[in-house]
């Protein structure tokens, strides 16, 4: 399991020809529709868990417990999340978050937890690679946001390792670069934010504030009153 740290920042104009400065080689281009899945009462993404089915591909976006970063810049401009990609282990830790959640609320049935533990031990796994809908439909799981991003994809080579830049324009008309490394499970995490943090400085970038991530921005435009609710739970 990897890691994922990354720093957003603002993409303007001048971005490309700065990147083509500081020697970053363009990796390509693409294009993806991502969906992401949250119960009715938002379980996952109030505790700051990311459901996400990408062209086919499933992600779960994990907080991590935050160690101790080089500076408070970074610790407030840069993010941590653990990514499972596996579906079996994403099945079973989705349903413990939800069981747990389920089992401190008065609505819980034991028809309800029945399709929970369905799931969580992966009694249907042939059933659900093959039908998406079986175990999203076991955990009461809708599609709440779905959007389509074009994704221009950069690497840096630098003595201490590589970074990857990515420039995203999304489909609802916002655009976010994110400066990106994947750190091993226990890998050295510090190091990662100080690449990081070297990358912005070549790029110029100010470090006054946290930019907004394309969730951030679909939630506040199509869905206020999650929005609304990932706010007062400090999770956007
Ligand atoms: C972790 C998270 C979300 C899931 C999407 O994460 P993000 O990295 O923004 O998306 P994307 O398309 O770049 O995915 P990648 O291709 O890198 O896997 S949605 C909201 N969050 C939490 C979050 C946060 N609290 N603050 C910031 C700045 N970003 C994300």
């Amino acid at each position: 399991m990897t890691v994922e740290v990354e720093r957003k920042f603002v993409c303007d104009a001048k971005i490309m020809g700065k990147l083509q400065d500081i020697g970053a080689e363009c990796i390509g281009e693409r294009r993806f529709r991502d969906q992401y899945f949250d119960s009715p009462d938002f379980i996952l993404t109030l505790q700051d868990f990311w459901l996400r089915r990408r062209e086919g591909s499933w992600e779960l976006k994990c907080p991590t417990v935050s160690g101790t970063a080089p500076d408070k810049d970074t610790e407030t401009l840069c993010t941590r999340y653990r990514e499972i990609t596996s579906l079996p282990l994403i099945q079973s830790e989705v349903s413990r978050i939800i069981r747990e959640r389920t089992a401190e609320g008065s609505e819980s049935n034991s028809s309800q937890r029945e399709q929970i533990d369905k799931v969580s031990e992966n009694e249907d796994t042939e059933i659900c690679s093959a039908n998406d809908t079986k175990w999203l439909n076991n955990l009461n799981l809708a599609c709440f946001a779905e959007f389509k991003t074009e994704r221009r994809s950069c690497t840096i080579e630098r003595e201490a390792g590589a970074v990857r830049v990515d420039l995203d324009q999304a489909d609802f008309g916002y655009c976010v670069g994110e400066i990106e490394v994947l750190v091993p499970e226990g890998g050295d995490m510090n190091a990662a934010l100080q690449r990081i943090t070297g990358v912005a400085v070549e790029l110029g970038l100010s470090s006054e504030t946290k930019v907004k991530g394309k969730m951030d921005i679909y939630l506040q435009r199509y869905r206020p009153e999650h929005y609304e609710k990932l706010l007062i739970a400090h999770i956007l």
